[in-house]
C-alpha cells in the first residue's frame, strides 16, 4: 500500500509530456521521510528541465483494494456509513473479452478490453510509454492478444513512474464503479509493479483544460512475474466529475530504463 506517500505530478511540457497530460512519479514514503517533501520535488523538478510541478498527497485507501487521492476529498475511500448504492454489490466474475461476445457480468465500458488484433483506443500516455501488440492472451486463445507497454521514462532521480496506456470514458458522479484487467510482467532485468488507475474529469472527455485532474485512484500493484494475475478495484466518482481516464499502468524506479507489462480483459463497469 501506498500510505504516507507524496506523489507528484507533473504538469505537461516539451520535456517531460509531449501529449500534454500529467505524469505520475510516486515517491514513497521512506524517501520523503528522509529528504523531506519539497527536496524531493525539487530533485525531479531539475531533472526533467521545464516540467512545472503540482503537488499531490494521496490521502487513504479503500477496503476494495487500492488507493485514492485527490486535493479536496476522498475519490471513493472511506469504508463504513455513508457508502454509495452499489458499493456492497458482488464483485464481477473473471472475464475474458475473445471476439464480440460478451458473457454475462461482463459487460465492459472501454472499447477493445480483450486486444483480439491490435491496442486501437489505447495510446501511450507519452512517448515514453511504448504501446505495442502481444500474440500472449491471458486466457492463451489463439485468436487474441494483449497489450503491452514498456515504461521508458527514465532519470537521474529518486523516485517511481507509474504511467501507461490510457482510454477516457464518461463518468456518473458519485457512482461506484469496478475496475479489473489481467495482468502479466515478463521475467526481466529491472523490477516493477502494475495495476489499473483511474484519472477523475470535471470536464466531459478528460478535457483538461479548464479544470485539472486532481483526482484519482488506483488499485493495488502487484508484482509477480511471469504469471497472469488479476487486478481489481472499487472507487466511487467524485462529485463535480465527469469523465475519467482508465489507465494500464507500470511502475518502475525512475532510474531505470525500460519496465514491461502485458494488459488484457479490462473491465470497466458501473455497479
Ligand atoms: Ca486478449
Amino acid at each position: 500500500m501506498l500510505h504516507d506517500s507524496a506523489r507528484v505530478l507533473l504538469p505537461a511540457g516539451a520535456v517531460c509530456n509531449v501529449m500534454n497530460r500529467p505524469l505520475e512519479v510516486l515517491f514513497k514514503g521512506r524517501g520523503a521521510a528522509a529528504l523531506g517533501r519539497s527536496a524531493l520535488v525539487l530533485a525531479v523538478a531539475a531533472s526533467l528541465g521545464a516540467c512545472g510541478l503540482d503537488e499531490r498527497v494521496l490521502l487513504t485507501a479503500d477496503a476494495s483494494g487500492g488507493s485514492a487521492s485527490g486535493g479536496a476529498g476522498s475519490a471513493g475511500s472511506s469504508s463504513g456509513a455513508g457508502q454509495p448504492p452499489g458499493w456492497d454489490a458482488p464483485a464481477p466474475p473473471d472475464c475474458a473479452y475473445v471476439g464480440e461476445a460478451v458473457v454475462a457480468g461482463c459487460e465492459t465500458l472501454v472499447s477493445n478490453p480483450g486486444f483480439d488484433q491490435g491496442v486501437v483506443g489505447w495510446p501511450g500516455e507519452s512517448l515514453s510509454m511504448q504501446i505495442s501488440w502481444a500474440d500472449q492472451d491471458a486466457a492463451a486463445s489463439t485468436t487474441s492478444g494483449s497489450l503491452s507497454v514498456d515504461n521508458t521514462l527514465f532519470g537521474d532521480a529518486a523516485g517511481e513512474v507509474i504511467s501507461g496506456a490510457l482510454q477516457c470514458i464518461g463518468a456518473t458522479p458519485g457512482a461506484v464503479y469496478d475496475m479489473a484487467a489481467d495482468v502479466f510482467i515478463p521475467a526481466q532485468s529491472a523490477a516493477g509493479r502494475a495495476g489499473l488507475s483511474v484519472f477523475f474529469y470535471k470536464m466531459a472527455d478528460c478535457n483538461a483544460s479548464h479544470s485539472g485532474t486532481d483526482m484519482s485512484f488506483t488499485t493495488d500493484l502487484v508484482q509477480d512475474t511471469e504469471v497472469w494475475t488479476p487486478v481489481s478495484g472499487r472507487f466511487v466518482v467524485p462529485n463535480g466529475f465527469n469523465s475519467m481516464e482508465v489507465r494500464l499502468v507500470a511502475g518502475k524506479d525512475f532510474k531505470l530504463r525500460s519496465f514491461k507489462v502485458l494488459f488484457d480483459n479490462v473491465l470497466v463497469q458501473r455497479k
